[in-house]
């Protein structure tokens, strides 16, 4: 079986050799990992309470989004996230403010509204591909953009981010092949949570890791322990260095779990044993990370008390301002395809605009999206 990279253990001691990362990136890690801890759990309840339509929770994967994201250079890289990164929008100084538009899909939303809550896309300060939620066809187009880079001999990596049942996909295939065949600056990072929706892990594939799945490829494959930052932050900045000197791509397997449900549609309680629940509750990435911060004396209760206080305070904040934000303009449906705008979809926009405000609806008339 392929060896586990870990650096701290469950308790917080310190096992294996941490990489040298600076306090105050060190802090800015913990302060990602907490505001996805905060931000997700705000969503649950605007979900349940119908303020938004849909959220995918990211408890217990805290750590391989951010000690992945934390070895990016914003200047030159690329990120073809999952669903599952808040953590890598935060690590970057995307705001909770910004992503809280994204979740309403309201008028200041990056996405105009035209995505599920949760697909975000930014591109400053680092670019982030759009999220598509068909399974693994964000796998190659993240290999295109490495294959881009490379052949303008600029100097960026592109880092992939998917899940176990992501392996699964057609996509998985293909990108691996091509990145293996053409040795693109591509860093792929399957977060093994265990499951796909209601799908085990025994049911996804027979082989003994994933990892060992690069090997087809012609690419090394790496295993971590996903609730550790510190492994996580290691092994993609190794992975990202090799890519961006011309060493070609790495497979890294993230070994987490799940700790919530696929998404707000799911009910994880029908189908998931909920004694292995209490044993990776001990495993938490963030208690963890906090344990090995108090160590090393960069960290004590009262900052952690402090920025719990900070980020639910500015989260709430952030969902009632998103809340209160005007939806998208009914134009936009129409903007943003063509360079110059044909003359016929200029008739249809203006008719589109005129009928709905003069409808009776419970609309705000100003040409708002009539949901
Ligand atoms: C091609 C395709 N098939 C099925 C689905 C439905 N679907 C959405 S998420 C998901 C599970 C994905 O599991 P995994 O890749 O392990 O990611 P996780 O949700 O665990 O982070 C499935 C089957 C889809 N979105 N796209
Ligand atoms: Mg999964």
């Amino acid at each position: 079986m392929t060896e586990t990279l870990q650096i701290i253990n469950p308790a917080g001691e310190k096992v294996g050799k941490a990489p040298r990362v600076k306090r105050e990136v060190l802090l800015r890690m913990y302060r990602a990992m907490a505001s996805v801890r905060h931000f997700d759990d705000r969503c649950m309840k605007l979900q349940r309470t119908g303020r938004i339509g849909f959220s995918i929770p990211n408890l217990g994967i805290e750590a391989v989004s951010v000690g992945a994201a934390a070895t990016l250079d914003p200047e030159c890289d690329w990120i073809a996230p999952s669903y599952r990164d808040f953590g890598m929008a935060f690590f970057h100084g995307i705001s909770v403010e910004k992503m809280m538009d994204t979740q309403f899909g309201n008028g200041e939303d990056h996405n105009k509204g035209r995505q599920m809550p949760v697909h975000f896309t930014f591109l400053d300060p680092i670019r982030f591909l759009s999220i598509s939620s068909p399974i693994g066809t964000h796998l190659p187009q993240a290999v295109g953009v490495a294959m881009a880079m490379q052949r303008k001999q600029e100097k960026g990596v592109c880092l992939v981010s998917f899940g176990d049942g992501g392996t699964s996909s057609l996509g998985f295939h293909s990108g691996l092949n091509f990145a293996g065949v053409y040795k693109a600056p591509v860093v792929f990072l399957c977060q093994n949570n265990q499951w796909a929706i209601s799908c085990p892990l025994e049911k996804q594939t027979a082989s003994e890791s994933i990892a060992i799945k690069g090997e087809a490829y012609g690419i090394p494959g790496v295993r971590v322990d996903g609730n550790d930052v510190l492994a996580v932050y290691r092994a993609v900045r190794d992975a990202v260095k090799k890519a961006r000197e011309g060493g070609g791509p790495t497979l890294i397997e993230a070994v987490t779990m799940r700790m919530g449900g696929h998404s707000t549609s799911d009910d994880p309680s029908r189908y998931v044993d909920q004694e292995l629940m209490e044993e990776w509750k001990l495993k938490d990435p963030l208690k963890r990370f906090r344990e090995y911060l108090f160590a090393e004396g960069l960290l004590d209760e009262a900052g952690v008390e402090a920025l719990d206080q900070e980020l639910s305070e500015q989260i709430q904040a952030a969902a009632k301002a998103a809340a209160a934000k005007p939806r998208p303009g009914l134009e936009t449906i129409f903007s943003d395809v063509y360079e110059t705008f044909p003359a016929h979809l200029q008739v249809q926009r203006d008719q589109c605009i005129q009928h709905f405000a003069g409808r009776d609806e419970s609309v705000n008339e100003e040409g708002e999206f009539p949901l």
